[in-house]
């Protein structure tokens, strides 16, 4: 009877183990509507919204995401693919201290594509904004209360979180105790 149990036990685990993780391959290739999926994150803009860059952050805050944070050139290359023509802001900012850049998000990331002369001096422009294709969609400092279309970013939905809890660690346990 104990080695049935036992020998049952492993059977549910692995396939507890196998159906999760179709669940969760199926999960991790989705964003929410009107996202775009890439390294594992997800990427928003509204194309025709312009906001000020509280105003950008805080449309984004409302959908629990954060103005992009552009952590390396791959993710750079695939931002500028959303910027395209028009410009856009990114989470950079030195708002707090004009010697320390911050990404809104609160990430560390050394990476940064500063245009020409950038980044400005000027103690009025303290957010970064993505240029445009023909400005090779390098980042430049503007006017924090200037107008522009905007990036969000933000992780997978929570529920893939859920079901690897759930099912990985306690679906299992319980089996066990009933047994
Ligand atoms: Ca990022």
């Amino acid at each position: 009877m104990a080695v049935n149990c036992g020998f049952l036990l492993l059977v549910w685990f692995l396939f507890s183990g196998f159906a999760v993780s179709r669940a969760q391959g199926k999960l991790y290739e989705r964003c929410e509507k009107g996202w775009r999926l890439y390294g594992g994150n997800c990427y928003f803009r509204k194309n025709n919204k312009r906001e000020t860059w509280q105003g950008a952050q805080d449309v984004c805050a409302k959908q629990q995401a954060n103005l992009v944070t552009v952590n390396d050139a791959h993710e750079q290359k695939f931002v500028a693919g959303i910027v395209g023509k028009r410009g856009s802001w990114c989470g950079l900012n030195n708002q707090d201290n004009k010697n320390e850049f911050k990404w809104v998000s609160g990430e560390q990331s050394g990476y940064t594509l500063w245009a020409t002369n950038q980044p400005s001096k000027s103690s009025k422009k303290r957010c970064a904004h993505i240029l445009s294709a023909n400005k090779g969609n390098k980042w430049k400092m503007s006017k924090c209360a200037n107008k522009f279309r905007f990036i969000c970013e933000k992780g997978r939905s929570g529920i893939y979180n859920y079901l690897i809890n759930y099912n990985l660690f306690v679906a299992p346990f319980q089996t066990f105790q009933t047994m």
